[in-house]
């Protein structure tokens, strides 16, 4: 009796398989066979657990556009590789000479200007200090020096800002303030919690990029 359920669906089978080749629109039931191999092959090359690390783990590239109420403005971009450090490509204009601090702030949140950024980064509850500083905030990143034409440019590779895992920066937002960052050092009221940098001239939101 099962010989006899098999041999129907082998004879249905039979017709379609050879009318394959001669039948345009069964070449793309083909089409679809191989789409499955496809799936196959790569659920296959994600079960290695070396592979699957590289997956998550590859480059990554963000930039922010930094605009504000003055003519201060820039962009700075973030890549990281791997689980390495971020690197930070930082170029400003429109500044006063001099040094000015310069933020990974919580929020991407720019709805009332650089104000609704919330303060600094700061997953780990600590006070403000500088980038070499065990304690520091996350988003501490010093200052940026503005030359005599008031352009700030400058590398930034920093272990506390990465573009992936559970810190990760990307939609917070990258501050750039009126007045030097103390460094928490200056002894004023605010050094311990935004280094009294003083008013944010220019701000963007943190956002991937191709890499
Ligand atoms: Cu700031
Ligand atoms: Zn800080």
């Amino acid at each position: 009796m099962a010989s006899h359920t098999t041999l129907p669906s082998q004879a249905l089978l039979y017709p379609l398989l050879l009318s394959n080749p001669k039948n345009p629109p069964l070449r793309s039931s083909f089409h679809g066979l191989s789409l499955k191999l496809t799936h196959q092959s790569l659920s296959i090359s994600a079960n290695p657990k070396p592979l699957s690390t590289v997956v998550v783990a590859a480059t990554k590239k963000a930039v922010a556009v930094l605009k504000g109420t003055s003519n201060v403005e820039g962009v700075v971009t973030l890549t990281q590789d791997d689980n390495g450090p971020t690197t930070v490509n930082v170029r400003v204009t429109g500044l006063t000479p001099g040094l000015h601090g310069f933020h990974l702030h919580e929020f991407g949140d720019t709805t009332n200007g650089c104000m609704s950024t919330g303060a600094h980064f700061n997953p780990n509850g600590m006070t403000h200090g500088a980038p070499e500083d065990k304690i520091r905030h996350a988003g501490d990143l010093g200052n940026i020096v503005a030359n005599a034409d008031g352009v700030a440019e400058a590398t930034i590779v920093d272990n506390q800002i990465p573009l992936t895992g559970p810190n990760a920066v990307i939609g917070r937002a990258l501050v750039v303030h009126e007045l030097e960052d103390d460094l928490g050092k200056g002894g004023h009221e605010l050094s311990l919690s935004t280094g009294n940098a003083g008013g944010r001239l220019a701000c963007g939101v943190v956002g991937l990029t191709p890499v």
